[in-house]
């Protein structure tokens, strides 16, 4: 909104030419969300006490979870509050890519709230059914890919990551792919949220290397000199993407172990949709496969689990998802934390090579 009300100011005063940049405008979003997760953490933290909005801890995990019985949960309010405030004052107004990316956030934030209010709330252990979870995930995810396929700008051709001459055009299976993409992140995301920061940390790492990709995508000489889709206006994304940010950091501020607070569904769902929105706009989708590597290795390790499980009666994992079989081997809970937080930089740096390895 700044942009809209100050940039036409710099006709009289230099000074305001500066909202022109993204640069400018990503750093000033980072900074404004950042300073309202910060500040609002500790009044939100008691509230949901007071309401006794708190986490109900299954007794069949890692017998070391069970004195979280009780943590606020929902924290993830936080996150979307700050991020979406922050948007809406630094990020342009009139670009479909920032609508989209919040309408995709705040939409899986909306499924996510209502399996946090029957569980928490209602006291409804099951929540939102998985199955109505995932057809909201999956619709939200389809109306994205239709009003990216009508969209004449947006072309439908696939980025595979190291063959810069492979570029399949999907047509109009687009719009499933993309959904397919957007409700995979969200849900990865929402299998890794199982240790505290253990989900926020690698989402911020991602988010960053999305904002990169977000600046290059969105830059018409930096597209062609590395060769990746050039997508008019998703530059913008980078602004969205220093809000997440900044909420990230100031959630984790508080969630950081051990945990004040819980993101709840609200977050983490709301998070990884954000991140496959991200990816399908800057036409990174494939790439997020790698960038969001943790987020991979969470979610095949508990399909490894079920397949082994249901075929031949034994577990692969003393417990999945994979961050609970190294607690039951005996890793403290920081260090499960920390050392997923340096993998994660790992397939960050991994998909930034991408760039230039093609
Ligand atoms: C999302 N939720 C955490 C918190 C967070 C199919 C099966 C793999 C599903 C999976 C499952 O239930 N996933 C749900 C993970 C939960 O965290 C809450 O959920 C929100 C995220 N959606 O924000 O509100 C627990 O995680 C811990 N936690 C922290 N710190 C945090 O910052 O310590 C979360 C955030 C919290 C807290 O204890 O209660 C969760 O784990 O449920 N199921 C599982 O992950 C279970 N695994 C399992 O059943 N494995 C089986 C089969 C099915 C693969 C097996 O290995 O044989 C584990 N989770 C639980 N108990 N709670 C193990 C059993």
């Amino acid at each position: 909104m700044l942009y809209h009300l100050l940039y036409p100011l710099g006709s009289n005063s230099i000074l305001f030419n500066v909202f022109k940049y993204i640069s400018f405008r990503a750093i000033m979003a980072t900074l404004t969300a950042l300073m309202i997760s910060f500040l609002l953490g500790k009044p939100l933290i008691d509230y949901l006490r007071e309401f006794q909005i708190g986490q109900m801890v299954r007794d069949d995990g890692p017998k070391s979870h069970l004195g979280k019985s009780g943590t606020p949960t929902m924290g993830g309010l936080l996150i979307l509050f700050a991020l979406t405030f922050s948007c809406l004052l630094w990020a342009r107004l009139d670009n479909i890519y920032v609508w989209i990316v919040l309408g995709v956030t705040v939409g899986y934030g909306a499924v996510g709230f209502l399996d946090d209010y029957l569980k928490v709330v209602r006291r409804n252990h099951r929540g939102l059914s998985g199955k109505h979870k995932l057809g909201l995930q999956l619709v939200i995810g389809c109306v994205v890919g239709f009003v990216l396929w009508l969209d004449p700008v947006f072309k439908t051709t696939l980025a595979v990551p190291f063959f810069k001459n492979i570029t399949p055009d999907l047509g109009i299976w687009y719009v499933p792919f993309a959904a397919l993409v957007i409700a995979g992140a969200s849900n990865a995301v929402n299998l890794t949220d199982g240790l505290d920061g253990l989900a926020i940390g690698p989402v911020m790492i991602c988010g960053a290397t999305y904002l990169i990709f977000a600046y290059i995508s969105g830059h018409l000489k930096l597209a062609q000199y590395l060769q990746v889709p050039y997508v008019p206006g998703s530059g913008e994304l980078c602004v969205v993407c220093g809000a997440m940010l900044g909420a990230g950091m100031g959630f984790l501020w508080y969630n950081s172990y051990p945990a004040e607070v819980f993101m709840g569904d609200v977050g983490s769902l709301s998070l990884g949709g954000l991140l496959g929105a991200v990816a399908v706009v800057t036409k990174h989708e494939i790439l997020l496969a790698i960038a969001g590597g943790v987020f991979v290795i969470e979610a095949m390790s508990v399909i490894l689990q079920v397949a082994s499980f249901k075929m031949t009666g034994k577990r692969i994992f003393n417990m999945a998802p994979i961050h609970h079989h190294f607690e039951l081997k005996g890793w403290a809970e920081p260090k499960v934390i920390v050392r997923f937080w340096i993998i994660s930089i790992f397939f960050a740096l991994i998909a930034m090579s991408t760039l230039k390895l093609r």
